[in-house]
């Protein structure tokens, strides 16, 4: 929020709930019938009638219930929309609400929001309300609820119903280095200070790094597709023990949605095939393929402290910026994001957007694959609640870093951490590579 202002942060408040439940609807009631959104596209994935569902039990649960002090409406479908309750497999099969109902009641408990948004008083004093932090906590949930069923999109099968963006031309040829210094010296990595960050990106804390390398952009579909014309899948040389498990059980041979007819490469995307886009940043690779095209190139992934002080730091002032170009909220000169284009952007795309090191597409295009597990921070205290990320930490997770073309500007920022299972391709991620200098 760009205020503290109570008065215009409660107008902002207002403003961006509209905004998310516009972007809610228009990937759910908007476009598929009752039979798209209660089926399961994917076992990996929700029925999209339950995400929606969901991120509206949430807003009740946080804005209503924990905030206003008002009753459950719903007792009775509490456990339903529980994360913890039910894995995504089992949720087709629960006696979910229909669409129709799940649209009421969504509507119902916004309307209440709005009422008691009128009233409410955003106390520093009480850790929920200090600038607006649950709100904050309750838009940023739904957006990346919205950017997971973007994910169930991808994966049903059907005709299109999303946009699919214009094909971008390729940037100014302006020719980039292929990577970027950063030179040795501690940086602040984390936030004390960021009104909405979550609790594992807190508190803001000094860490030395040795210098490196890291590439001037995320690695491209062309690059990418050189690892898998070289037989990069079928060389056990650059992979992880796990990452060798996870190839040959899987028997994957390319990144997902990828596949070949004859001698050309195209991909599926939305319900369309299309060429292979060569210029593109990879996506929809998994954290194993990751560090395998790193170990063949030569290269390694960044830790996501090399990630965020690369993204962050301008070591020419001392100073840490909220993304990577400043700290002006993000535009279209800046970055792809916000399923403005419903792709990622050409590499080399938004010379406006580099960061201090001259790094560009930090946020936005792909979530970008660090070598680091999801972990605590020195530090870390949890707030408000331990499920959104404390239950999550130790070695089962990687960390991703930047934000996709599908997260919306609210839900990203230099400092936030996303994280997945090594073997996860539904997500918009790709990467970049580094080596110490
Ligand atoms: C932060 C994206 C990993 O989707 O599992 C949604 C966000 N937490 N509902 C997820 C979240 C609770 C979370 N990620
Ligand atoms: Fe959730």
């Amino acid at each position: 929020p760009a205020t503290a202002d109570p008065g215009q942060l409660k107008e902002f408040v207002a403003t961006e709930l509209q905004r998310v439940r516009d972007r809610s609807f228009g990937l759910t009631t908007a476009v598929l019938d009752d039979d798209d959104l209660t089926r399961q596209h994917s076992a990996l994935m929700s029925p999209l009638v339950w995400d929606l569902a969901h991120v509206g039990n949430y807003e009740e649960l946080w804005l209503l219930r924990e905030t206003a002090g008002l009753e459950a409406m719903r007792p009775d479908i509490d456990d339903l929309y529980d994360a913890f309750e039910h894995p995504r497999s089992e949720r087709p099969s629960l006696p979910l609400l229909s669409p129709a109902e799940s649209s009421d009641y969504v509507d119902l408990v916004r309307r209440k929001v709005l009422d008691s948004l009128e009233t409410v008083s955003f106390e520093p004093a009480v850790p929920l309300l200090d600038a607006g932090f649950v709100y904050g906590m309750v838009l940023q949930h739904e957006h990346q609820h919205d950017e997971t069923m973007l994910a169930t999109h991808q994966l049903r099968r059907g005709p299109q119903v999303l946009p699919v963006g214009e094909a971008m031309p390729a940037p100014r040829a302006v020719t980039w280095p292929a990577e970027v210094l950063v030179e040795a010296g501690e940086f602040m990595m984390g936030t004390s200070t960021d009104p909405w960050a979550y609790d594992n990106e807190r508190p803001s804390r000094a860490v030395f790094l040795p210098p490196y390398w890291i590439d001037t952009t995320p690695v491209s579909v062309g690059a990418y597709r050189s690892f898998v014309e070289d037989g990069g899948y079928d060389d056990a040389r650059w992979w992880s023990t796990g990452g060798w498990e996870w190839r040959c059980r899987s028997g994957k041979r390319a990144p997902a949605f990828w596949f070949q007819e004859g001698e050309s490469w195209q991909r599926r995307r939305f319900g369309v095939v299309e060429p292979l886009p060569d210029d593109e940043p990879v996506q929809h690779v998994c954290w194993f393929e990751a560090e395998a095209y790193a170990r063949w190139a030569g290269r390694r992934l960044p830790s996501e402290a090399e990630w965020e002080k690369a993204a962050s730091w301008d070591p020419a002032t001392g100073t840490k910026r909220r993304f990577p170009w400043g700290d002006q909220p993000p535009s279209a000169e800046y970055a792809n994001l916000g399923q403005a284009r419903f792709r990622p952007s050409p590499v080399g795309s938004f010379p406006a957007g580099a960061s201090a090191v001259g790094a560009l597409q930090l946020l936005g295009d792909v979530w970008e694959w660090t070598a680091s597990d999801f972990t605590s921070h020195p530090g870390f205290c949890m707030f408000p609640y331990p499920e959104y990320s404390e239950v999550f930490f130790g070695s089962d997770y990687k960390v991703l870093r930047g934000g996709s073309w599908a997260t919306d500007p609210l839900a990203c920022r230099n400092t936030f951490r996303n994280w997945d299972y090594p073997i996860r391709r539904q997500i918009f991620a790709g990467f970049r590579t580094a080596r110490d200098a």
